[in-house]
């Protein structure tokens, strides 16, 4: 039955403008009954996304999988008396959720990559092969290193062929990691497996009475989200309304689904890796206990920081010590983390969601550990009053630094070899956004209009930053200089770096010639006017 009742052919036409009315009234009516359909609809699959967009397994995992322990990579001995490592970049598939197949990529192997490690003091040669069907690029974060050996985007790989960097290691112990940094494309090839851990050792961490014993008590936990499809396949798919990028449902932990770990020993120490290409974490125990955060991304803290949640964006690294109870099962999950955004926003970030990552399964017997000593490290911390200079760089919407997309035929900044300068960073966006620096640790002189929390108190490589917040950094620029190839500084949430929110950096020796790396890169000058922007006083630079 029709309820249309302007078309009833029981009703009778009184007259003709009663008649010519009925069109423009249908008219009028399809209208806003169409307006009305439209927003409904839009109003439905807003709602329909924003109860999709909050995610939590907590409870749900059986926790059925024994965790993966990436295997330590272990070195050749070259003639020159410097550790040699081989990785190969593949392509492969893999059980990333049970009973399925997934195409994915990994080093060595078909997911994630070896561990690698090396001490303070080593010379070490990488050789990366690529037998991927595409050029990538393979970056060693957080590492001090020469510029040519830094393995972004002016470095490189195509398929078939081998890259092989060489430096000495001189940085404190830490826990590093490698990934890819091709132009434009990092989100997919870090999202498809690419990424392992670089672990850094030295004398006075080595004597420290801190569990040691890699995949014993000393274990690393690589968090990566994920998203699959009906046949267990990648899902590159997003919310339209993601302020941040891809955001999975599935987690993985050191690319183990629903993983579990039996420890041995009284006192564990967790090494937290954050390679998810968007999503931060806020890591603690479900039961609330408390943990000992003894190292950030450069490295061990002064002191241990007693506490019961670590945040942590994209890139960034935590290491952790938690002591257990014997015959015990604990969890490790993450909670909402804080992005300071609205409740619309927070939703859409993944700020409301919630993930058991990892059961701890303690034996009926502990082998005792040593309490976490009170002191750690001592660090000279870069002093502000040792600054030469202070820039200041803007995040601006998903995309730009200082309103400039990322050009690699373009010099951002040029700063002198071995001095400190600050940086302020500042996020002008309503977006959730991180900062990372290579080539350095830097130190944050203050965090959000107040001095560094303690977990953003040692040495750093990246850290986050909410809207309108702005982080003072102190960076101390390293010994080596290039005056053709740039460091690179972006936000690690990898699909705003893909989108452009990067730029480079020169270190320079004073007075050294600069040329431009759109030279080698075949770039036409009449598009970017380098020889301006390559002049070490950039004019996107303002004094102290
Ligand atoms: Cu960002």
């Amino acid at each position: 039955m029709t309820t249309d009742l302007a078309t009833s052919p029981s009703r009778p036409d009184r007259s003709p403008a009663h008649r010519r009315r009925r069109p423009l009234q249908r008219l009028l009516l399809g209208a806003l009954s169409l307006g009305l359909i439209a927003v409904l609809g839009l109003a439905g699959l807003a709602a329909w996304f924003w109860s999709q967009a909050d995610i939590s397994n907590v409870g749900q995992l059986g926790f059925a999988n024994q965790l993966k322990i990436p295997p330590l990579l272990q070195p050749r001995q070259d003639g020159a008396g410097r550790k040699v490592f081989d990785l190969r970049l593949q392509a492969g598939t893999s059980e990333l959720v049970a009973g399925k197949r997934t195409q994915t990529w990994g080093v060595n192997g078909s997911y994630l990559g070896p561990t690698v490690r090396a001490a303070r003091g080593d010379k070490i040669v990488m050789h990366v092969r690529n037998d991927l069907a595409e050029p990538t690029t393979i970056h060693w974060h957080g590492m001090h290193l020469p510029a040519a050996a830094d393995g972004g985007p002016h470095q490189p790989i195509q398929p078939g062929s081998t890259w092989s960097p060489s430096w000495r290691v001189d940085q404190p112990a830490a826990t590093l990691w490698y990934h890819p940094h091709p132009h434009e494309a990092t989100e997919d090839h870090v999202y498809r497996g690419l990424a392992g851990l670089f672990l850094l050792d030295d004398p006075d961490a080595g004597a420290l009475p801190l569990p040691d014993r890699y995949g014993v008590d000393d274990i690393p936990v690589i968090l990566q989200d994920k998203r699959f499809d009906r046949d267990g396949n990648l899902d590159f798919g997003q919310s339209p309304f993601s302020p941040i990028g891809r955001l999975g449902d599935q987690l993985l932990v050191n690319g183990t689904h629903d993983p579990y770990l039996d420890i041995t020993s009284q006192r564990v120490r967790l090494r937290l890796l954050n390679a998810s290409t968007a999503r931060v974490y806020s890591v603690g125990f479900a039961d609330d206990r408390t943990f000992d955060l003894i190292a950030s991304d450069g490295g061990l803290l002064e002191r241990p920081h007693r506490t019961t949640r670590m945040p942590l964006s994209p890139g960034e690294r935590a290491e952790i010590v938690a002591e257990f109870q014997p015959g015990e099962r604990a969890v490790l999950r993450s909670y909402p983390p804080d992005l300071g955004l609205d409740r619309f926003q927070r939703r859409f970030a993944g700020a409301d969601d919630a993930f058991d990552l990892l059961q701890l399964r303690a034996g009926a017997t502990l082998t005792p550990s040593p309490p976490v000593p009170d002191r750690l490290a001592y660090h000279q911390q870069l002093d502000e009053a040792g600054v030469v200079r202070t820039r200041r760089l803007e995040l601006n919407g998903s995309s730009r630094i200082n309103d400039l997309r990322m050009d690699l035929g373009r010099i951002d900044q040029t700063v002198t070899a071995d001095t400190t300068e600050l940086w302020e960073i500042t996020n002008r966006s309503g977006n959730p956004h991180n900062f990372h620096v290579h080539g350095v640790q830097f130190n944050v002189a203050s965090y959000l209009g107040g001095p560094p929390p303690p977990h953003l108190a040692g040495w750093k490589d990246t850290v986050f930053i909410p809207p309108d917040g702005t982080v003072r950094l102190l960076v101390q620029f390293p010994g080596y200089s290039d005056p053709i190839l740039p460091y690179m500084f972006h936000c690690h949430l990898l699909q705003h770096e893909d989108n452009g929110m990067m730029g480079q950096f020169l270190v320079v020796q004073p007075g050294q010639p600069l040329t431009s790396p759109s030279q080698q890169h075949h770039h036409d000058p009449r598009q970017n006017p380098t020889s301006r922007e390559l002049q070490p006083e950039s004019d996107r630079v303002t004094g102290p």
